[in-house]
């Protein structure tokens, strides 16, 4: 049992190392909900993944400031919480913001990791002592800059390269890719990209023998995705669509995907992200970590969760160098020759939360606390 006394929402910006490329957008810098939580004499950090603006999904920074304050931080002060696990229940009133929940219930994970003394990751159940990397790499200014990117990330020793894609920069770079690189794990992710009249274009991928395509349409569709599946042999994987168990549950059943991207934001919580891996793993869909971006706060979290045994897949969970040139935990998260990071072993999160380097990059804050009696 916990009991939250305070919860503080800071915003940090924080410019990337360098500019991000996706077919919904650049990114050149973020600006980050952090909340910090304050219980049983101990501190907890959850970090929110929604973007600057909605075009991942419908949650943005300022929409997950406002639901935070004045919806659900307040639910979760002074009250008895028996752990993580049970803050899916105090939220469930508010219906979506899972990016917005997800940050809160991290962060009582975390806390609760802390309390028993045990690492995060056993926490959640995670088995793995080190967890398999792949680099996600941008949509770039020119396939020559593409592919010393992949050279330079491949010679660090990471497991699967992920190109963002869209029309116009999809078939010329896979082809390109794969006369250098034959045998490597190599995908791709739309971000939803793609109409069904691209079908033919789409089908006409399986010659170069991708792990997977993630997310070719819409952000919120199973059904003409299982019409896709149909048509091709690639894996689909999805991301975007997949918001709780359910629909996973779904998109098995319609053999919308073969794979799915597990992103801890998108599902509102580790509760559910747990639930996605134990219902995926029992009817044989493995899964991977996706990355939104974080520092070392939700990077440590997404490490934490990739230690389950069905992310077998390597997860878009790379080294802090790769986005930002000194980033808010120490140490920061490296990869090995291997390709791989080591799960801490000790209790919480395993990285140390750098307080001042935050405080020096806070734009904005609130501090909410839970009301003392006080005796008169
Ligand atoms: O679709 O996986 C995605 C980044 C921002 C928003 C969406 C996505 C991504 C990535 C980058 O692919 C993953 C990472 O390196 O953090
Ligand atoms: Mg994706």
């Amino acid at each position: 049992m916990l009991k939250i006394d305070r919860i503080q929402l800071r915003e940090i910006n924080l410019p990337l190392a360098h500019p991000f490329e996706t077919s919904f957008g650049l990114t050149t810098g973020r600006r980050i909900l952090l909340i910090e939580i304050e219980a049983e004499g101990l501190t907890a950090w959850g970090e929110c993944v929604a973007g600057e603006h909605p075009y991942f999904s419908d949650e943005m920074i300022d929409t997950a400031w406002t639901i935070t304050e004045m919806e659900l931080a307040p639910r979760l002060l002074g009250v008895e919480i028996k752990g993580g696990g049970s803050v899916p229940g105090l939220l469930k009133q508010v219906r979506g913001h899972r990016m917005a929940k997800a940050a809160l219930e991290n962060a009582v994970w975390d806390l609760e990791s802390q309390l028993q003394e045990i690492p995060l990751g056993r926490l959640l159940g995670g088995t793995r002592e080190v967890i398999p990397c792949g680099v996600s790499i941008g949509i770039q200014p020119s396939p020559e800059h593409l592919m010393e990117k992949i050279a330079t990330e491949l010679d660090a020793g990471y497991q699967r390269i992920k190109l963002k894609c869209k029309p116009g920069w999809d078939v010329t770079i896979f082809d390109e890719v794969r006369k250098r690189w034959p045998e490597i794990l190599l995908s791709c992710d739309a971000n939803s990209a793609y109409r069904m009249k691209d079908l033919d274009h789409i089908a006409a991928w399986d010659q170069y023998k991708l792990l997977m395509i993630e997310q070719p349409l819409w952000y919120d569709d199973f059904y003409f995705h299982s019409m896709l599946q149909k048509r091709i042999e690639t894996a689909i994987c999805l991301d975007e669509s997949i918001r709780n168990r359910r629909d996973a549950l779904a998109a098995i059943d319609m053999e919308s995907c073969r794979i799915i991207n597990i992103k801890v934001g998108r599902v509102g919580g580790f509760s559910e992200a747990i639930a996605i891996h134990n219902a995926t793993e029992e009817r044989g869909i493995p899964v991977w970590c996706g990355g939104m971006l974080e520092t070392g706060i939700g990077r440590a979290h997404n490490i934490a969760l990739s230690s389950l045994p069905n992310f077998s897949l390597p997860g878009d969970v790379s080294a802090s160098s790769r986005y930002w040139t000194e980033d808010i935990i120490e140490l920061a998260v490296t990869v090995s020759k291997a390709g791989e990071i080591v799960v801490p072993t000790t209790p919480g999160s395993g990285f140390v939360v750098q307080r001042d380097r935050i405080e020096a990059l806070t734009v904005r804050r609130a501090t909410l606390a839970a009301r003392v009696a006080v005796a008169v």
